[in-house]
Parts: C-alpha cells; sequence; structure tokens
C-alpha cells in the first residue's frame, strides 16, 4: 500500500501535557510518526511519498475562516506578548454562558479549544498544515485511482472540530479528505473511526449532513476522554438523522467485544453504499497503550486490516492516535499488511 508523509510533522512538539494534577511528558510526540515510518519500511508495506502542498482552501471546507486565522497567527502574537512556554487554554464557556468571541490571545485560546491537550507550540501551524496535505494528497491518489493508501497524518485530526481544537488535534484530517472526495464529484463517504477515542470533531463537522456517514468505535464516554460526546444515542440531526451511528464499548474490552462492535459497524456501512471510506487509524486500542484500557494484541491489527478490505472499497487510512512508542509501527503495519493480502486474495477469486 502507498504510504503518504511529511517530515514537518517534527516541527509540532509539545513539552508536556497533564495528567493527575502533574505535568507530564507528552505523549504525542514526533517519535510516534517516525516509528510508523520505520515501521512501513521495515514491514516493506510500500512505496512512501511526500505529500504536496494544497493551502488553506481544502481546511476551510470543514473548518471556520475564523479558526484556521486564529491558527495562523497564535505563535507570533505569543512571542510578541514575550511569551515561550507552550501556549494552553484555561477557561471555556460552561453551560449557560455566553459563545461570544474574547477580545484577548488568553481568551482567544479558551474559546477556539475545549479541553487543555493541544498546546500551539512554535511549529503547530506548519505541522498542523503538513498533515492536512497528507490527507489530501492520499485523497488525491484514491481519485487518480488509487485502491487504498495511507495517509501519515501527524498531529492527528479526529478531535478537531469546525472551530475548535482538542485532543492533540488542530485540523480534522479524516474530515478534510471526506470533503475533498465531495467536492472532486463523489457523492456518499464513509468514515469509520477505529482510534480508541470518540471522534467527536469529525462527529461535530458531518452531524447534520447525509453526504458522510461518521461510524465510530471507542470507550464509553462515561469512562475516557472526550467525556462529553461519543454516546449511543448521538445520531446526527437534520438532514444527518441517522448518519452518525456511536458504538462506546466499556473501558477493559476485550479483542472479542470490540471485533463483535467492528462487525454491527460494518452494517449502516454497507447500506449506506458509499463510493470511498475512510479509516480513522488510531492504534490506541493497544493492550499496552499508556492512555487507554482495551485489550488489542498485535495479532488483532491483522484481522482489522482483513475486515476492512472485506468491504471491497476504496480506502484511505488517516493516522489518529497510538501512544505504546515500541509497538505503533508493528501495529499499524498490521492493519496495513492485513488489508493488503486479503485484498490480494480478493483478486485472485
Ligand atoms: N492522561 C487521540 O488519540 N488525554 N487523542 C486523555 C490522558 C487526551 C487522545 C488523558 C487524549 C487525546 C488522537
Ligand atoms: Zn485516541
Amino acid at each position: 500500500m502507498l504510504t503518504i508523509h511529511s517530515d514537518d510533522h517534527r516541527l509540532h512538539h509539545a513539552a508536556f501535557e497533564w495528567a493527575g494534577g502533574e505535568q507530564v511528558p507528552a505523549f504525542e510526540t514526533p517519535q510516534r510518526a517516525d516509528q510508523v515510518l520505520a515501521g512501513i519500511t521495515t514491514n516493506a508495506i510500500g512505496q512512501v511519498i511526500a505529500a504536496r502542498r494544497f493551502g488553506r482552501a481544502p481546511i476551510e471546507r470543514v473548518h471556520d475562516a475564523a479558526y484556521v486565522e486564529f491558527l495562523s497567527t497564535a505563535w507570533a502574537r505569543w512571542q510578541a506578548a514575550g511569551r515561550t512556554a507552550d501556549m494552553l487554554p484555561y477557561v471555556w464557556p460552561g453551560p449557560r454562558m455566553q459563545q461570544r468571541r474574547p477580545a484577548d490571545l488568553d481568551g482567544e485560546l479558551g474559546y477556539f479549544s475545549c479541553d487543555v491537550y493541544a498546546p500551539i507550540t512554535a511549529g503547530t501551524w506548519t505541522a498542523a498544515c503538513a498533515a492536512a496535505d497528507v490527507a489530501l494528497s492520499g485523497q488525491a491518489r484514491i481519485d487518480a485511482g488509487e485502491r487504498a493508501v495511507f495517509s501519515l497524518c501527524r498531529p492527528p485530526g479526529h478531535h478537531a472540530g469546525i472551530d475548535y481544537m482538542a485532543g492533540y488535534c488542530y485540523f480534522n484530517n479524516a474530515a478534510i479528505a471526506a470533503q475533498a472526495f465531495l467536492d472532486g464529484g463523489r457523492r456518499r463517504v464513509a468514515i469509520l473511526d477505529i482510534d480508541y477515542h470518540h471522534g467527536n470533531g469529525t462527529q461535530d463537522i458531518f452531524y447534520t449532513r447525509d453526504d458522510v456517514l461518521f461510524v465510530s468505535l471507542h470507550a464509553d464516554p462515561r469512562e475516557a476522554y472526550p467525556r462529553f460526546t461519543g454516546f449511543a444515542e448521538e445520531r446526527g440531526s437534520g438532514a444527518g438523522d441517522g448518519y452518525t451511528v456511536n458504538y462506546p464499548l466499556p473501558s477493559g474490552s476485550t479483542a472479542s467485544a470490540w471485533f463483535c462492535a467492528l462487525g454491527a459497524a460494518c452494517e449502516p456501512i454497507v447500506r449506506y453504499r458509499p463510493e470511498v471510506l475512510i479509516v480513522s487509524l488510531g492504534v490506541d486500542t493497544y493492550e499496552d497503550d499508556p492512555i487507554s484500557s482495551f485489550k488489542l494484541r498485535t495479532e488483532d491489527y491483522r484481522e482489522i486490516g482483513a475486515r476492512l478490505a472485506r468491504l471491497g472499497l476504496p480506502t484511505q487510512f488517516v493516522m489518529e492516535g497510538g501512544y505504546a512508542i515500541e509497538a505503533i509501527g508493528r501495529n499499524v503495519c498490521g492493519v496495513l499488511a492485513g488489508f493488503d493480502a486479503c485484498r490480494s486474495e480478493g483478486v485472485k477469486a
């Protein structure tokens, strides 16, 4: 399978994150994408090519222009104020408060975010644009007839909503690719999100629409980030009613429970008859993931790839989470190799 990559991801490097009331080393690191890339080579997954640039326009098809503009200038404004640490928000509008844009940088930082897990650093803007380019380059290859591609996006994207960053995410790479497919003339795109965490941002972007089906398998929000979205009763609204499908699973779920949910999640996808499938591929479902609780083992990832290949759709894999540095490369490659192996069997049959 073809992999798309950009070295610019390394420009985004958070110094720390908050956990248990303390600053701990950031889990979302440049090393993650480097390890995946090393795995792609070691496991001979296929050719690796650099992303090309697409600029702001395709990003602004899913994100609010004011949010994009904020992200593009935030670090320079922070520096002009004499600050050097990572930019972190501290205050958000709570229930029954005004959703009104504040007038200064510290206020805006809260306004364009919803948690403390998406720090802006010196290279965040460049890296986030590069991740969107990696997604768009993959989308372009599928549009040009490639059967499957892997967009090795970093930073990840599925927690970023229309006008906010969150959970290590700035631009929603999968959503940007989905919109580009539609803008290129496709009429029905399905996004299957198998990251451990609910893809609240992707859900936000497509919640009222029927041209993108969003299906997500994730940890029950009652006991996992992002806490306030991802419940089974969230099913879309207006024209989008029925086009968001959530499968929350109990914390600690094993592979057998997870695959059972995957089987269920494939049903609405088959019924929708999408022209393309985008897979938001997180491998933080792994048993040794440091921030998650599911129990998938390395051998399960090959089976995931095989199951997805059986859907028989042009497929774009988009990298999301996965924080077990030692295992991230082999787990991602397991999915891609499992997909490729099943696909070639299909050709023979
Ligand atoms: N101590 C993605 O997987 N932090 N984002 C949870 C950890 C936020 C995960 C608490 C997790 C965000 C793309
Ligand atoms: Zn995740």
